[in-house]
């Protein structure tokens, strides 16, 4: 269900139930789970491409999943809230190439993309409202923090369809590219992000997500902390010799 691909640095993952518009099952999630897990151990993933297969990226929950019967929600929801864990804590950079529609909680693994591009065509509606239940999967934790709070109850109490460029307008997406150069952009920004300062990314990410529930006076102690981490690698080594030695630096990603 989750197809992987090795491209140097970068792991390819392709959420691959295209018959479905690759919505989302308990077994997707385990799986998706599992390959997050190796990634972020495996120094040899320097960055990670997330994408889908066929005409959607992915439809949210499969609302088919449990026939008639009704779910745990609570007990599902441990099930996708460690996936979310996972992309939020993920200490590589994530490049996510959505190139068709992203629903409920499609679109939240699509926000969890550090760098995410958009197909012309592709779309993006939360949809939770629209079956009666609250946004999960981290949006309502993601969502005003991207758009801000105002949009942010429009887009949760209303669940429009957006297309790319709306979503694009609204921070929801860095780039909007035609469908059929999409994966080769991706690639080529993974590619480019797992050639850079992979620790730094890390502690970057970390910063990003850390200081919005800190005073300033964290905020800055929190910096201090990490940047004395990135000084410490071998990779701020290398940025400054490059620079003294005007060339272009070789990062390793330690
Ligand atoms: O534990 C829990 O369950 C709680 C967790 C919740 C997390 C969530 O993600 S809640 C939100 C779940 N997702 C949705 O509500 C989206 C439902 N789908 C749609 O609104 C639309 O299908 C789309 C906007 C995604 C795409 O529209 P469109 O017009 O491009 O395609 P379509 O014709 O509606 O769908 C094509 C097929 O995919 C169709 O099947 P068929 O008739 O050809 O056999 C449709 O039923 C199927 N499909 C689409 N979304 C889902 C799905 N099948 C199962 N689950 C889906 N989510």
């Amino acid at each position: 269900m989750v197809l992987k691909e090795r491209q140097e640095g970068v792991l390819i993952l392709t959420l691959n139930r295209p018959e479905k518009l690759n919505a989302i099952t308990g077994a997707l999630l385990d799986e998706l789970y599992q390959v997050l897990k190796e990634a972020q151990e495996d120094p040899g993933v320097r960055a990670l491409l997330l994408t889908g297969a066929g005409r959607a990226f992915c439809a949210g929950q499969d609302l088919l999943e449990f026939g008639e019967g009704k779910p745990d929600y609570e007990a599902h929801l441990r099930r996708y809230n460690r996936v979310v864990e996972a992309l939020a804590g993920l200490e590589k950079p994530l490049v996510v190439a959505v190139n068709g529609v992203a629903a409920g909680a499609g679109m939240s693994l699509a926000l969890w993309g550090d760098l995410r591009l958009a197909a012309l065509e592709a779309s993006f509606t939360p949809a939770f409202v629209r079956i009666g239940l609250v946004p999960d999967s981290g949006m309502s934790f993601l969502l005003p923090r991207l758009v801000g709070f105002a949009k942010a109850q429009e887009l949760l109490l209303l669940s429009p369809r957006l297309s790319a460029e709306e979503a694009q307008a609204l921070g929801l997406v860095h780039r909007v590219v035609p469908g059929e150069r999409l994966l080769e952009e991706a690639l080529a920004l993974a590619r480019e992000l797992a050639q850079g300062p992979t620790r730094t990314y890390a502690l970057t990410k970390k910063l990003l997500l850390e200081t919005y529930r800190l005073s300033l006076t964290e905020a800055l102690a929190l910096e201090a902390i990490l940047q004395g981490e990135a000084g410490r690698t071998q990779d701020h080594e290398e940025g400054v010799r490059a620079f003294r030695e005007k060339r272009p630096p070789r990062f390793v990603g330690r």
